[in-house]
């Protein structure tokens, strides 16, 4: 079954004046699609290379699939996570988790700002649960794919690649971190924290 590119769940401009309208366009129609042409092409590549019994380039495949896989993935969970009449903060078990791990909520958002701020490079900064610990974490990725955990789910996932805010902010990612804070989804990141609380 080939990936697919989703459809964005609000029109491109619904996020303004924090995330513009021409940045979510290239964003979604270009760099995100990217990532999904990339990643069935990997795993076409690697289909191909089991037929024949050829692994002389499963390095290769394996480093593009990982690549446009961890692109294509954490993009589906960043549109959801984000909605226009968002910001503010959660509530219920998802509010009590946070406040609990990180001492109160202003804490938590602190230390995603900062984190996400201090990534080198292209990355993502994301609030994760360890599946063995059931605890929540903040992570950072360089790329998609280096430095994550692989016994973590994101819940809520911050793209700092400069695709994401260049138009719109240069190189100020912390503005842009900021407006990200006012258009987040809790509503979708307590949905995905308590599927996994079973
Ligand atoms: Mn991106």
């Amino acid at each position: 079954m080939a990936h697919e590119l989703p459809p964005l769940p609000y029109p491109y401009n619904a996020l303004e004046p924090h995330i513009d309208e021409q940045t979510m366009k290239l964003h979604h129609d270009k760099h995100h699609l990217a990532y999904v042409n990339g990643l069935n092409n990997a795993e076409a590549k690697l289909a191909e290379a089991r037929s024949k019994g050829d692994f002389a380039l499963v390095k290769h495949w394996e480093r593009e699939a990982a690549f446009h896989g961890a692109g294509h993935f954490l993009h589906c969970i960043f549109w959801e996570n984000m909605t226009p009449k968002g910001g503010g903060r959660p509530s219920g078990d998802l509010l009590r988790a946070i406040e609990s791990r990180f001492g109160s909520f202003d804490s938590f958002l602190a230390q995603f700002k900062a984190a996400g701020t201090a990534v080198e490079g292209s990355g993502w900064v994301l609030l994760v649960r360890n599946i063995m610990t059931g605890d929540l974490d903040i992570l950072t990725a360089e790329k998609h794919q280096d430095l994550s955990q692989w016994v973590t789910v994101p819940l809520l996932a911050c793209d700092v690649w400069e695709h994401a805010y260049y138009l719109k902010y240069q190189n100020n990612r912390a503005a842009y971190i900021e407006a990200f804070t006012n258009v987040i989804n809790w509503s979708d990141v307590a949905k995905r924290f308590a599927a996994l609380a079973g």
